[in-house]
């Protein structure tokens, strides 16, 4: 357990407590999948088929980050609106923003699916620059949370704390197992969604040059996808289609917190024309490309979709 936390009670506590709460939880989400791997017959705001995993994890975690004190609101990919957590956001609370279960199509498959956070010092929505902190669980073979701050990235690997070895009582056993996670200079993976015939001329032209340098490497799990690239150098995308411009993933609690992440990590983020970051909000659910990774990479990419 993080203990440098800030006495004032700033940003730094606020974003210990929220993520020591992820990591509390992540466990009993784990734990809860094997029973919830069907359909809820409910669409989210996105109009998105929701799972039981995500009602599952969505109420679990909103439960407990809501409870956070200096939390002052909470979004989720599964909710419509922002839930009012009391405190005033911006003026010493801050705004949660959550997928709770990225990639829940997986569940049935049984592949690799994730939670993002976004801790912002802003109401939602806002802008990626309003980011104090973001992280995701990845529940892979192994439970690990990555977690990005002013100071850098970290990994921690998260265990259920069967044997009584967390002083702190939450349940869980953290171990950093990387305190300055840095993407790799020399790119090996790429991982790009959607159809390949719903990929404009351009993207597609930019995917044959990336194809014949990288091995492909994508789960069809954003947080899965990402992790490979800041194990192993490379490119993640969710690109603009032909019949979606804006692409799949959602700006406030995938994009962002994703693009915070791996620029802290050394590396750089795009929609297509400018940093994800700067990317201004109308709704909490917008949608918008994303392409992340090592920076030469992003830098060919909005070379090749500006021509
Ligand atoms: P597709 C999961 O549903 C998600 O939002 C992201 O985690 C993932 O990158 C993408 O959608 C996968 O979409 O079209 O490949 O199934």
């Amino acid at each position: 357990m993080d203990d440098a936390r800030d006495a004032e009670g700033g940003a730094e506590s606020v974003v210990d407590a929220v993520f020591d709460a992820v990591a509390a939880i992540a466990p009993e989400i784990r734990a809860a999948l094997p029973g919830r791997r069907v359909e809820s017959g409910t669409e989210n705001a996105s109009g998105e088929t929701v799972m039981a995993g995500d009602l599952y994890a969505d109420e679990l975690l909103g439960e407990a980050i809501t409870a956070v004190d200096g939390v002052g609101s909470f979004v989720s990919e599964e909710r419509e609106t922002a839930v009012d957590a009391g405190g005033s956001v911006g003026d010493g609370a801050y705004a949660v923003a959550i997928d709770p279960l990225d990639g829940s199509s997986n569940l049935r498959s049984n592949n690799a699916m994730g939670t993002v956070v976004g801790v912002y010092d802003a109401p939602l929505p806002a802008t990626g620059r309003d980011l104090v902190a973001a992280g995701y669980v990845l529940y892979g073979p192994i439970t690990t949370m990555v977690i990005a701050d002013e100071s850098g990235v970290r990994e921690e690997v998260v265990e259920s704390d069967a044997d009584g070895n967390d002083a702190a009582d939450s349940g869980v056993t953290r171990t950093v197992v990387e305190d300055d996670l840095r993407l790799p200079a020399d790119p090996t993976v790429y991982g790009f969604g959607g159809r390949v015939p719903d990929w404009p001329d351009d993207f597609t032209a930019y995917a044959r040059e990336i194809e014949d340098e990288l091995k492909l490497r994508y789960g069809g799990a954003m947080v899965g996808d990402v992790n490979q690239v800041l194990t192993y150098g490379g490119v993640f995308a969710y690109p603009a289609l032909v019949d979606a411009p804006d692409g799949k993933l959602r700006l406030q609690f995938e994009a962002n917190p994703i693009a915070y992440i791996v620029e802290r990590a050394g590396g750089a983020a795009s929609d297509g024309r400018i940093d994800v970051l700067d990317v201004e909000p109308e709704g909490l659910h917008d949608r918008v490309p994303l392409y992340v990774g090592n920076e030469a990479l992003i830098e060919r990419l909005d070379a090749a979709l500006s021509d």
